[in-house]
């Protein structure tokens, strides 16, 4: 299988990440949204990365979708809970940690158009999103070990993904310093190899 994305993507590390807990083999083709944009809109008309191209050529988008379909695919490591109440808590706070990475890439695009046309309202409307999206997953956790259930899943892929992003791209929100619990929690979980090894840099 073959997976495009852009390698700093927070939705593409999500994959790279359900990938490496499964230890599945996949070939990385890297595609940058404005850069690549013709053979992205190839494979999905919304322009968007990640994409999966499976071997039987068929094409899955988005990450979320890409993630249950590998959870599906392999035993290894399961990311999606069985049983109905943890299955739609993984993919709740799943839903909460990409709208958060929604909101952040919104702003890094909103940042890299020109000054004069860049506003401020919807800035700040995108910033409410996310700190507000961090205060609700810091009173989630709470004592909890996990995000869902009493196991890691797909919503601590995505959370560890999204504060990475963040760190990465609008380091200035300094969350480590406003959430404590989100502090300790991330610390312990970035140990993971599969979290170690797609760190974005
Ligand atoms: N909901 C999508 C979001 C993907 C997304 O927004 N990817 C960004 C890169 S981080 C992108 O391709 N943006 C290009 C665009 O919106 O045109 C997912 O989970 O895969």
């Amino acid at each position: 299988m073959k997976l495009i994305t852009a390698l700093l993507s927070p939705f593409g590390r999500k994959v790279r990440v359900v990938l490496a807990e499964k230890k599945i083999d996949f070939e990385l083709i890297e595609a940058k949204p404005g850069e690549n944009d013709e053979l992205i809109q190839t494979y999905n008309p919304l322009g968007k990365v990640p994409v999966l191209v499976l071997d039987d050529g068929r094409v899955i988008y988005d990450s979320s979708v890409i993630a249950e379909h590998l959870d599906y695919l392999s035993p290894v490591c399961k990311l999606y809970p069985a049983d109905q109440r943890p299955m739609i808590s993984a993919k709740r706070t799943e839903a909460l940690a990409d709208g958060i990475c929604d909101a952040a890439v919104a702003i890094v695009m909103e940042t890299r158009r020109p000054a004069a046309l860049q506003s401020t309202d919807f800035m700040q409307r995108q910033h409410g999103k996310i700190t507000r999206g961090l205060a609700a997953l810091e009173s989630q956790l709470e004592e909890k070990r996990w995000f869902a259930g009493d196991a890691y899943s797909i919503a601590d892929v995505s959370v560890i993904c999204m504060l990475d992003y963040l760190d990465l791209r609008l380091p200035d929100i300094a969350w480590a310093q406003h959430y404590p619990v989100l502090q300790q929690y991330h610390q312990r979980v970035s140990e993971r190899a599969a979290l170690i090894e797609t760190k974005p840099v």
